[in-house]
């Protein structure tokens, strides 16, 4: 009796726990930009309403402790969708928006992995991996591929990199969207094309002002990185393009609703330049940033709405995260920095946007799977390249190089089964790296970069022995344990060596940045 009763007692548990293990829920990956841990209401976010992020929030589950992979866009993106460090492909730093591709197609991808095991899959949003065969000049006129398909998304509507690099214009399978062929799209970061108003020769015609990097070609009122030429119908209108992004999504969602969908929905909220929809602008204490983060939230509301709408809500595991942390000034004054008041978009954190500090790397991150995902507040540690290799063994998924990977299987944690995150991860800065193990947290000799309050960059030479925190009680990264703790200084520095390996993409992103 007594066994049977036992035996019955694991079936009906294995009801409940197997059951997802056999079935492939629709995954969706909101990804935000640039908006920092401490820009969320639930996060502790002062400045700006976010009603819908902290509902998903408390009716799933919250990290305190997850990580994007570096505190720049690029490097992060290729982690989240690869499962491994950026730091371990050189090509992998700040992209121009007329770089080539910088994912090796025949690697799977979140994207590949997914539609190797059923799935409809989907990128809508920013890409910023690089577009095109490094070893010849793309073609904007034709198809533009390699991409996000040969990557694995079956549909992409994107722009190529950022807002604030041209070419200004959407991006649908491989297509430029509204291209009128007799007005072709020349795009150049080396030096100026054509006579069209840059920042530089028509300051007058810009709605805000920008620095010298931000001052090439002008489209909708605003100078951008790089010049363009041509495809004047297919320019984007900023305002307009959260609307037009949600809009795929959603219509994405509706079209694949009775079969497994991935969608990665990248919105261009918080980056530079910002420039949301009038009926956002006021929205918030801390002008047109604020108002951006506002319309972001707003985005995440209609997402989920639409899976409620659909009943697939109870079907979809949804992850919600940031490519990097905060950052006031990024080229243009739009009165980040002036209307910030006591808003902390780190959170506790110091360092932002490209940053080795915790606020570069430290996410907000929320999970949500109604129904199988119970909510509550999880502090394992976790890194974006975990998720590859955390959802390939939910959905039966394949990964025929998961050695190689940095990633690693955390699925039991991010579904809020266990409470066990990974023991170390590497924060990779922009001229730095360090290492998170357990409490600690070491930064080796060299130097780290923060974005000055307006204009530059600073710069910190790091003496030997480095420096190491002990992060519970000092999230601030202020008070250099080093000197005290030489045995945990030795073991996280070899540590880091030894996971790091040999390695010089970050210096590159700083010559880039123009500082080296
Ligand atoms: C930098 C740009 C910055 C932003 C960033 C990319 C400077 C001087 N300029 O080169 O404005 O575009 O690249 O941001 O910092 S990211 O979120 O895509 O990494
Ligand atoms: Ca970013």
């Amino acid at each position: 009796m007594k066994n049977s009763l036992a035996a019955i007692f694991l079936i009906l548990s294995c009801i409940n726990t197997c059951a997802w293990a056999a079935t492939k829920p629709n995954i969706v990956i909101i990804y935000a930009d640039d908006i920092g841990y401490g820009d969320i209401g639930v996060y502790g976010g002062t400045g700006v309403d976010t009603p819908a992020i902290d509902k998903l929030a408390r009716q799933g589950l919250r990290f305190t402790s997850a990580y994007a992979t570096a505190s720049t866009c690029t490097p992060s993106r290729y982690s989240l969708l690869t499962g491994q460090y950026a730091f371990r492909n050189k090509d992998a730093i700040i992209l121009a928006g007329n770089a080539p591709l910088i994912i090796d197609p025949k690697k799977p991808t979140m994207a590949s992995m997914l539609r190797d095991a059923g799935y409809a899959t989907a990128l809508v949003g920013k890409w910023h991996l690089g577009l095109g065969d490094p070893s010849q000049p793309l073609d904007w006129n034709g198809r533009i591929a390699p991409g996000p398909k040969e990557v694995g998304f079956d549909y992409s509507f994107h722009m190529a990199a950022t807002g604030d690099r041209v070419p200004s214009v959407y991006i649908e399978n491989g297509h430029i969207v509204n291209l009128d062929k007799s007005d072709p799209v020349r795009v150049s970061y080396k030096k100026k094309i054509g006579s069209e108003p840059t920042g530089i020769s028509h300051s007058e015609q810009l709605r805000i002002q920008a620095d010298t990097q931000h001052s090439g070609t002008i489209v909708n009122g605003i100078s951008r990185i790089g010049t363009m030429v041509g495809g004047k119908a297919a320019r984007w209108t900023d305002e307009d393009m959260p609307d037009v992004f949600l809009n795929k999504a959603l219509q994405f969602i509706e079209k694949k609703r009775n079969t497994p969908f991935f969608l990665f929905y990248a919105t261009h909220e918080n980056h530079v330049p910002r420039a949301p929809h009038p009926r956002f602008v006021g929205s918030s204490s801390l002008g047109l940033r604020g108002d951006a983060i506002a319309q972001f939230d707003w985005s995440v509301g209609k997402v989920i709405a639409k899976l409620t709408e659909l009943k697939l809500a109870t079907n979809t595991l949804v992850i919600l995260s940031s490519d990097n942390g905060p950052v006031l000034f990024d080229g243009y004054w739009d009165g980040a920095v002036e209307k910030n008041g006591a808003h902390r978009p780190a959170g506790p954190f110091s360092g932002g946007k490209y940053s080795v500090n915790e606020g570069g790397t430290r996410m907000p991150f929320i999970v949500s799977w109604p129904g199988r995902v119970s909510p509550g507040i999880s502090d394992a540690l976790i890194s974006q390249a975990d998720l590859i290799t955390s959802i390939a063994p939910l959905v039966g998924g394949k990964l025929n190089n998961s050695k190689t990977l940095d990633g690693q299987n955390l699925i039991a944690t991010l579904l809020g089964d266990s409470f066990q995150g990974r023991d170390a991860l590497i924060q990779q800065g922009v001229n730095s790296k360090a290492i998170r193990k357990g409490d600690w947290k070491y930064i080796p000799p060299g130097s780290i970069t923060n974005r000055g309050k307006i204009g530059k960059f600073n710069r910190t030479k790091v003496a030997e022995p480095g420096l190491l925190y002990f992060l519970p009680e000092d999230p601030q990264e202020r008070n250099n344990l080093a000197a005290r703790y030489p045995q945990i200084v030795k073991s996280l520095r070899k540590e880091l060596q030894k996971r790091v390996g040999g390695s010089s993409a970050t210096k590159s992103t700083a010559k880039q940045l123009g500082f080296e």
